[in-house]
């Protein structure tokens, strides 16, 4: 089954968790743990990608390690066009709406392209938009992140997704970032679109979730907590738990 036909399928049921893995942030053998650790919890697929420092080899390998431990789809969260790896499911094939840049919005995609069709992944067409404070793939990106108080801004990219046939839309405050995308600016761009909606960024805790959840977004991804969180089974546990109900 293609990974699209699974996340909606899974979405007719339930609210989806993705799990973020940064393949520059641990070993590629700690990186297959961890994900076991997230699949067992019962995330629903693994995102393998980060802001810097990530290789064609880092790439790899990671997502072989993962693919070895777990049975989850694996998407690529891509860098960059050069470090696309034939072992993944998928690839979200992204453009950041609000980048100044057109490296960001098409110049990247246009050397990936050609890549994903040789390698044959499948590619998952998303409009990602990334929020105040951004943090670093909002400086990488070049984006000019929304102000958290602009939701009509937010709810006008993500009506572009959609009008451009996207697949998904991403709200992104940035890994790590200190407040997660705002509760009322993503119930303003579910309300208006019709295509799932993903939200990411600062969500480290159980009660954070389900705010996120309440306001109607369709999949929420995790990145950080599983990396660093000392108590990160019980933290991340409950984290999907509460996406889930
Ligand atoms: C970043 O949205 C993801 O792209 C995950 O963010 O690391 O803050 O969980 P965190």
């Amino acid at each position: 089954m293609k990974v699209m036909e699974y996340i909606l399928g899974k979405l007719e049921k339930e609210r989806l968790h993705m799990t973020l893995i940064d393949p520059d942030k641990q070993s590629a053998s700690e990186a297959g743990k961890l994900a076991d650790i997230a699949a067992e919890l019962g995330t629903d697929a693994i995102m393998v990608g980060g802001s810097t420092g990530v290789t064609q080899k880092k790439m790899d390998d990671t997502i072989r390690e993962i693919k070895k431990n777990t049975a989850v789809p694996v998407i690529i969260f891509p860098t960059s066009a050069a470090a696309i790896s034939s072992y993944a499911d998928a690839i979200y094939f992204m453009s950041l709406l609000n980048s100044k840049s057109p490296i960001f919005l098409v110049r990247q995609q246009m050397v990936g392209a050609p890549v994903i069709r040789k390698l044959g992944i499948e590619p998952i067409s998303m409009g990602y938009i990334v929020v105040e404070p951004g943090m670093k793939v909002g400086e990488v990106g070049m984006a000019e992140p929304v102000p958290v108080n602009r939701t009509d801004i937010a709810v006008g990219y993500a009506l572009a997704a959609e009008f451009f046939g996207m697949s998904l839309v991403y709200l992104e405050a940035g890994s790590g970032a200190p407040q997660p995308v705002p509760t009322d600016m993503v119930s303003a761009v579910k309300s208006e679109i019709n295509i799932p909606l993903i939200v990411g960024g600062g969500i480290r805790s159980a009660e954070t979730a389900k705010r996120i959840a309440d306001a109607k977004a369709d999949i929420i991804v995790t990145g950080t907590i599983i990396e660093e969180s000392s108590d990160r089974e019980k933290t991340l546990g409950r984290i999907i738990e509460a996406v889930k109900t």
